[in-house]
């Protein structure tokens, strides 16, 4: 594409001036001159205005701070990317599932038994397939104080404090052995949910995939916050029992459709593959319906019924079997149009917009009309499982004739829905009120994902979007065949859409991701009081007090106390045999912002980081003879490199 090349409008420059003249103070000659530096530099880099106009609106000077952070899903890095808006700034990676050197996690012992607690069936599980993050909400808007993410591979979801942005938990259920609707949040976070994927028989054993109708199942989890503690908690959860679908995302009801849930499906057909068997390829048996099914759930219904005793403990979770579901009317199903993926509540909680990845259309059902429905019992059949089928002409408000290949979907607070479009490799915004598309971007490239400050909440800002787009094919410069993805910060605030920065994320394919105000989050300096352990937000009770260091040989082994303070670990001679077990306990004593110590011992793998006032415990087995420097691993001080000391193990 060949840009056009012009002098900037005296309109634009004066704009430009504005700033400059506001950046360094300047006075009228040096304004002049400014106006011809700035026509020069963008003659010289090939800038047009609107290349001009969008670095004005995304340039963020050193020192100031970003207007909103987006938590993003890290895709198969198994963790969460968090980044400044406008400036699409990396401000941190959030290691969850997977071992993280520089934040240390993992590696001490306190981090590598939540990471381990991530485990199953005693396998180690060292990555995650992370989808969908979510903010903690009180009355459907993010209140900042925690974030919950899916691994869709295993089937797990983890609870992160975005007090110190490190992870406190991690949650699985057998029931499950991969996940996709999750994690998502009622709207106190009363519950995070997690809705299967690929049903497997549950509770994990071994069934025939002959009798994949019969024995298969999936499921969806509640599971319960306690808000208090700042985890989840597992006995307090249950879980429904659903049909063999591919149940795909979810979303929570909100204000009018508070208590409830929706799920979209596919798979309805209940194909499972064996193109090398005589049966249909799965993806094809897959798509052979018109019709699959949004479910549609009554989650305080479910825990009334579960509080009533009406379950069954399968696989240590507490289940609401499918008959029971249907007794009690839980569960209905309304169709959705083939091969649906996505399913977003409008922020008044009374619509609910499903995509159809095969269908140009977006479906936008009355959850009004859905719920006079299930009271009248008014059904246009039921599923080969006895759930009841509602007529799906009655359920919705219309559709929309939005593109090709539409998937997700977020909203402005005024009017307006965004949905990506996959195969378009475009954005559209469409008018909620008569479903009409009003404007489409086009995104480089594929999109998934579509986001909007607080574009799933019940007060969305508006403001910005980002295109989650999958292959940043063309965008920067070569890196070898494995494409990075893209994010795509678009301004949705003026009339038309404007493209403003390209992010490019190279660390695994994220999916979702959440926008929320900087000013919500109130992040932590520092932990006190000294000697706090990050996993349990607790003292540790081997915390170190400067002036109690010291070397205990005990019946499990050597105990050391270590304190770590600019610049220097007390003790910083350790004396052990060949063979001890080691215990070192170490504290970070200082309660200064900047004051972050590493700590790492040479050929043991051994490698922590210490925030200031954190306490860390490493358990190690002396195994070899020889003389190991330890020493800080950050750049802590003048003397950071005199932080050092050794090991010394006696043969
Ligand atoms: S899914 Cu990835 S683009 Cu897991 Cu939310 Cu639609
Ligand atoms: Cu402490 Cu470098």
């Amino acid at each position: 594409m060949k840009r056009f090349l012009l002098a900037a409008s005296p309109l634009l420059v004066l704009a430009l001036l504005l700033v400059v003249g506001q950046g360094c103070g300047g006075r009228d000659g040096a304004i002049a001159g400014a106006s011809a530096d700035i026509q020069k530099l963008m003659k010289d880099r090939n800038l047009n205005e609107e290349n001009v106009v969008a670095a004005l609106k995304t340039y963020t000077p050193t020192g100031v701070h970003d207007e909103y952070y987006i938590f993003a899903s890290g895709g198969h890095s198994g963790q969460v990317i968090v980044i400044g808006v406008p400036s699409m700034r990396i401000l941190k990676y959030i290691a969850v599932f997977t071992p993280e050197p520089w934040q240390g996690y993992g590696y001490g012992d306190q981090t590598t038994a939540l990471l381990r607690s991530g485990d199953r069936d005693g396998r180690e599980l060292n990555w995650a397939d992370t989808h969908h993050p979510a903010l903690s909400e009180t009355d459907g808007t993010y209140d900042g104080q925690y974030l919950f993410i899916n691994d869709k591979a295993n089937a797990r979801v983890a609870v992160i404090s975005l007090e110190d942005f490190t992870a406190k938990q991690i949650v699985f259920s057998e029931l499950l052995r991969s996940d996709h609707g999750a994690a998502f949040v009622t709207p106190n976070t009363e519950y995070v949910i997690e809705s299967g994927q690929y049903p497997v028989p549950l509770g994990g054993e071994f069934v025939p995939i002959e009798q994949y109708q019969e024995k298969y199942r999936s499921a969806v989890l509640f599971w319960k916050f306690d808000r208090e503690k700042g985890r989840i908690d597992t006995a307090k959860s249950f879980a429904i029992e659903l049909p063999p679908y591919m149940q795909d995302l979810a979303d929570s009801g909100k204000l009018a459709s508070d208590g409830w849930m929706f799920i979209n499906s596919l798979n309805t057909e209940m194909a499972f593959g064996g193109n090398l068997e005589g049966r249909p390829p799965l993806e094809s048996g897959a798509s052979q319906n018109d019709m699959d099914y949004l479910h549609v759930i009554n989650w305080r219904k479910a825990e009334e019924v579960v509080n009533a005793g009406k379950f069954e403990t399968v696989a240590g979770t507490r289940l609401i079997r499918l008959p029971t579901a249907i007794e009690e009317g839980l569960l209905h199903f309304v169709g959705e149009p083939k091969s649906p993926h996505g399913v977003d509540v409008t922020p008044d909680g009374r619509e609910i917009v499903v995509s159809g990845k095969l269908d140009t259309h977006t479906t936008v059902y009355s959850f009004e009309k859905i719920k006079g429905l299930i009271e009248q019992q008014k059904y246009a059949g039921k599923d080969p499982f006895g759930i009841p089928i509602l007529p799906f002409e009655e359920a919705i408000r219309g559709q929309a004739e939005i593109g090709l290949g539409p998937l997700h979907t977020q909203f402005d607070g005024n009017g307006y829905a965004y949905t990506s479009l996959f195969i378009e490799s475009a954005a559209a915004k469409w008018s909620l009120a008569d479903l009409k598309v009003v404007e489409k971007i086009p995104v480089h490239y594929n999109i998934g994902h579509i986001l909007v400050a607080g574009g799933d909440t019940v007060k969305p800002d508006g403001r910005y979007l980002v295109a989650m787009n999958k292959w940043a094919l063309d965008r920067f410069g070569g890196v070898g065949p494995l494409l990075p993805q893209n994010f795509q910060l678009i301004d949705i605030a003026g009339e038309k859409m404007q493209l403003l920065a390209d992010l490019p994320i190279p660390l695994g394919e994220p999916h979702y991701a959440q926008m929320i105000k900087a000013d919500k989050i109130k992040s932590v300096n520092a932990y006190t009081p000294i000697g706090i352990d990050p996993v349990t937000d607790q003292v540790d009770p081997y915390r170190v007090v400067s002036g109690e260091e010291g070397i205990e040989r005990k019946a499990d082994g050597v105990h050391v106390r270590m304190t770590a303070v600019r610049s220097h670990f007390t003790p910083d001679t350790i004396r052990v045999k060949k063979g001890d077990i080691v215990h070192l306990h170490l504290t970070n004593v200082e309660q200064a912002h900047d004051a972050t110590h590493g700590f790492s011992i040479a050929e043991y793998n051994i490698n922590s980081s210490l925030e200031p006032g954190e306490h860390v415990n490493i358990t190690f087995k002396a195994d070899r003879a020889g003389v190991f420097p330890f020493y800080c691993t950050e750049f802590c001080s003048a003397l950071h490199l005199e932080m050092a000391g050794y090991l010394l193990v006696e043969p």
